[in-house]
């Protein structure tokens, strides 16, 4: 096993411990289905319980730092230079239906940067984590991007608008460009977990608009120290405030960029 710094090592042991609370309400979730009100308001709690967890083990852990939690929202630390950022059940829906593919994901920003993240996938145990200069790693196996360089080789994952959702008509142009070009795209349903795949080698690329800043956070961080780059759509580094997101190995972050950004907006 790499050797894992304090900090790592505090984010790990608070994912794990919230993922044995998550874990077993999925066993239940399974039970709920066919009942008539459905899992929905089972998977809120569940949710919130995670992220009352991480929000304990991780303020007991480093008292003075601040918060940015999916649910919970913005809580200020006495130390403004460090702040956590929280999705403590990413792939809800997935969830929700008992589909076993979420995650557990935290990112510390630390002056303004985005210095550590782990992502954990508790049913296959599948424990990603980076931390700035300490490169990525998966169960202890170092991680790179994948060294695929052409778009017809690759495989991308991307995450497709539903209802209430907007600019579901640009997204669609988008879509079918990549679609023309690429090997194939997935739609798996948590961000986090799709950058972290990006880290893993497992795709060549990630895109999403409309992503939320806890969605991707500890991702930014395992792509960046696996060797990937991350940017907006349109080459910007505001993708956390901008919600949009292109996440991919070196010689495709630009090609399937290049897709996206020629792709005609409904409004044009
Ligand atoms: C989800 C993301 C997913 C996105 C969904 C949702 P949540 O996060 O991981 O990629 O397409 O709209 O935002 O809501 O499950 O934490």
């Amino acid at each position: 096993m790499a050797n894992t710094s304090a900090l790592i090592n505090v984010m790990t042991a608070a994912a794990r411990k919230a993922a044995r609370h998550l874990v077993r309400d999925f066993g239940e979730v399974e039970n709920l289905q066919v009942s008539r009100k459905g899992p929905a308001d089972f998977v809120s709690t569940a949710d919130r319980k995670s992220e009352s967890i991480l929000h304990a083990e991780l303020k007991k852990a480093r008292p003075g730092y601040g918060f940015l939690m999916e649910e919970g929202g913005v809580i200020e630390g006495s130390d403004s230079s460090n702040t956590w950022i929280i999705d403590p059940l990413d792939g809800t829906t997935n969830f929700l239906h008992g589909i076993p593919f979420f995650a557990i994901s935290i990112a510390l920003e630390r002056d303004r940067d985005l210095f550590a993240g782990v992502v954990y996938e508790p049913i296959t145990d599948q424990m990603f984590w980076a931390e700035k200069g300490q490169g990525a790693h998966l169960n202890g196996r170092r991680l790179r991007v994948s060294a695929r360089r052409e778009l017809a080789d690759s495989l991308f994952a991307t995450g497709i608008p539903f209802k209430g959702s907007f600019k579901n008509e640009h997204f669609v142009r988008q879509l079918d460009a990549v679609m023309q070009e690429a090997a194939g795209v997935r739609r798996l349903g948590s961000a986090s977990l799709d950058m972290a795949y990006v880290a893993a080698g497992r795709f060549e690329g990630y895109w999403e608009t409309g992503i939320n800043a806890w969605d991707i956070a500890a991702g930014v961080v395992l792509v960046r120290e696996a060797g990937g780059f991350v940017t907006e759509i349109d080459g910007g580094r505001d993708f956390l405030t901008n919600q949009n997101v292109v996440a991919a190995n070196p010689f495709m972050h630009g090609p399937l960029g290049d897709l996206l950004r020629a792709a005609p907006n409904a409004a044009e």
